[in-house]
């Protein structure tokens, strides 16, 4: 039988398990790659575990999240973060030379190969052929201590393409939006997308990164293009040809599903506050005003398409009181378009150029003010990301949003009477790796730097048998870990300090949360219930470390989203599931809840029976853990089980 693209990876780096049951398999990892917010933990934990070398082909460690260094804490991280990068055998990706993602497409991604990132949009490595996972710090951590990645065996979706976008204006970044129209948040869950089909060959590498990179929102796990001859073109021009082999999919290959998107049919989209799922096309909100654009991040800030940006915007001018801000994904972008000149048509008609980092897209500056609106061409518009839980984003693709900028309001481009160029993929990109700082042969006498805002990270206590609980919230479906762990220019530059960040766990939806946290530590600690798909979005292992610290035991939910799933484990919270809708009905916030006989349930059936004390009635919950997961619960988190299984402690 033949065997789609995935299984062809998963077969290559297989170390155990078998692909076709629906069980753990074991992959060996190619590529590890940490970003700042997240990578200061993991590199805490690498730390931790106590190797004194990665032992992955190779890690990066990327600086992009944390740049506003308004005082001495996201410096003191970046230090941190290079000299641990050199003394454990990792390139440091230098801040200013650009969003992790887009760096490890241009410099490292290759079809074939197998990476984890610890960021959620890893998978825009898929766009290159590459298998790209994004999972927590600690999991990063272990896999660079030369730990397998365990994975459950996936379900592979095909999303078949045909036909051509009707370009200009019609571009990748409305591909994904109408993909997650059609399937929502939760579409992906527990698979893996696998493009194919004859309209692939429409879209370049970058283009293919944009639509594997939103691929996150719908939950899926990674999604994956062939490697086909354009994959070739884009690492020639990157001067890295030889890391190009081909990769198909069998004919006869088996898919759970297929899903069929005809590019032709597809018009310009947008995704309403406050979900990227709340998808409709741009000529249903002609007229809307709008008081902010952005441009850039992760998904949408190549060469190829800022060019196509840059030619609306030569010789135009925003308009009057509308803020239009560029942040490029990385330093070759940057120079390329600077050295086009094409930078300067931006600036001429009032960008406001930022520099290659996050920025906006995850607050860190650029926050729209209370009651506007903001377009923006980056991946995730929950509410209270851009800084502001009183503002309204939408997303889009780069070309409307440069429209929106000079029109002052939503206008479908088609009919803007405004020109855009078609920029051609370029045959050689400009490469200067003068931002990246290679492994050090000799690491003799170097020393790891930290700061006085760098703290350990704290480890729970191994799970006893009986949890004795308040209910400190009671939540909704579709809680993201930014309601969890909220980021922004006040928060993120904490990520180094659990004690001190664990103060603003939920504080967008309740900022009495970690007061009462920390009372309910003193008679048995807290249990948070939550809806479907609780915690999806990023793959901040702080939204499981900080409730932890807080004294949460466990989250008992109706679904939870993958990344989020084994941060808690990881961390020692017992993820619990509702056996029927009247379990979550019943509970409020405030009810005290027994759970007993819970090492038993843990491996035996992993059915557990909670007493509501409170309002005196019991249920029935479950955990769907697999064995590694069982052990790692049973040791207190993952952290104390490596070392056992290290060191045999
Ligand atoms: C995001 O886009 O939400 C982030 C910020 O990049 C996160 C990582 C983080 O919280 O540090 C992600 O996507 O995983
Ligand atoms: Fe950065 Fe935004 Fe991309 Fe996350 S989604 S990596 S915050 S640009």
């Amino acid at each position: 039988m033949g065997k789609n693209i995935v299984e062809k990876i998963f077969e290559a780096h297989k170390v155990y398990g078998n692909l076709k049951t629906d069980t753990p398999v074991g992959l060996k990892v190619d590529q590890v790659y940490t970003q700042d917010a997240t990578g200061t933990m993991a590199w805490l934990q690498f730390e931790a575990i106590g190797i004194d070398k990665v032992k992955v082909p190779l890690a990066v460690s990327y600086v992009d999240h944390n740049m506003i260094q308004s005082n001495y804490m996201n410096p003191d991280d970046h230090l941190f973060l290079q000299t641990a990068a050199l003394k454990y055998g990792a390139y440091f990706s230098m801040p200013g030379n650009g969003i992790s993602h887009q760096v490890h497409l241009e410099r490292f991604a290759a079809p074939g190969k197998v990476a984890l990132g610890t960021d959620s949009h890893t998978p825009t490595g898929g766009g290159i052929g590459m298998i790209a996972i994004g999972v927590g710090g600690l999991d990063a951590a272990t896999v660079m201590a030369g730990a397998p990645f365990e994975l459950n065996i996936h379900q592979v979706m095909l999303v078949e393409l045909t036909g051509k976008l009707n370009r200009p204006w019609v571009t990748a970044m409305d591909v994904i939006l109408e993909i997650l129209r059609r399937l929502t948040v939760k579409g992906g869950v527990g698979k893996i997308l696998e493009y194919g089909g004859t309209g692939v060959k429409d879209l370049s590498v970058t283009e293919r990164a944009t639509i594997t990179n939103m691929g996150a929102e719908l939950g899926a796990t990674t999604s994956i293009f062939p490697s086909d001859k354009r994959t070739r073109y884009f690492l020639k021009a990157q001067g890295r040809e030889s890391d190009w082999i081909e990769l198909h999919a069998d004919k006869d290959a088996e898919y759970s599903n297929v899903v069929k998107v005809d590019l032709n049919s597809i018009e310009p989209m947008t995704a309403q506050p406050h979900s990227p799922d709340n998808v409709v096309p741009i000529r249903e909100l002609s007229g809307t005003k709008i008081d902010q654009v952005c441009i850039g991040s992760c998904t949408n800030s190549s060469y190829q398409t800022l060019k196509s940006v840059a030619s609306i915007l030569k010789g135009t001018s925003i308009a009057k009181g509308v803020s239009l801000l560029i942040n490029p994904g990385s330093k070759q972008v940057y120079e390329m378009l600077t050295r086009k000149g094409l930078m300067a048509d931006m600036i001429a008609a009032g960008a406001r150029i930022l520099e290659c980092s996050c920025g906006p897209c995850i607050g860190m500056g650029g926050s729209p003010g209370t009651g506007q609106i903001s377009t923006r061409s980056y991946n995730r518009n929950f509410k209270g990301r851009s800084g502001n839980k009183d503002a309204f984003v939408y997303l889009a693709s780069p070309l409307p949003c440069a429209v929106f900028a000079i029109k002052g309001e939503i206008v479908d481009p088609r009919n803007s009477g405004l020109h855009v160029g078609i920029s051609r993929e370029p045959s050689r990109y400009v490469i200067n790796d003068n931002m990246l700082i290679k492994p050090q042969k000799d690491t003799h006498g170097m020393k790891v730097i930290k700061g006085p805002n760098i703290k350990e990270v704290p480890v729970k206590e191994p799970i006893g048998d009986k949890i004795e609980a308040d209910v400190l919230l009671k939540l909704g479906d579709s809680i993201t870990t930014d309601d969890i762990m909220p980021a922004g220019s006040t928060i993120l530059p904490l990520r180094s300090n659990i004690p001190a960040i664990s103060e603003y766990v939920f504080s967008n939806i309740d900022n009495t949360f970690s007061i009462r946290a920390k009372e309910s530590k003193v008679t048995g600690g807290g249990i948070i219930v939550g809806g479907e798909n609780y915690g999806q979005g990023s793959s901040r292992e702080h939204a499981a470390i900080a409730p932890m610290y807080l004294g949460i035991h466990a989250v008992i939910a109706k679904s939870f989203a993958r990344i989020h799933r084994s941060n808690l484990i990881n961390f020692g919270i017992i993820p619990l599931l509702f056996k029927t809708t009247d379990g979550y009905e019943k509970i409020g916030k405030g009810d005290r809840m027994i759970i007993e006989d819970i090492k038993k349930s843990l491996t035996g059936n992993q059915s557990y029976t909670v007493h509501n004390q409170t309002k005196n009635y019991s249920f029935e919950v479950s955990s769907n853990l697999n064995e590694r997961e069982k052990e790692i619960i049973l040791s207190g988190g993952l952290l104390p089980n490596t070392k056992k299984h290290i060191y045999n402690i």
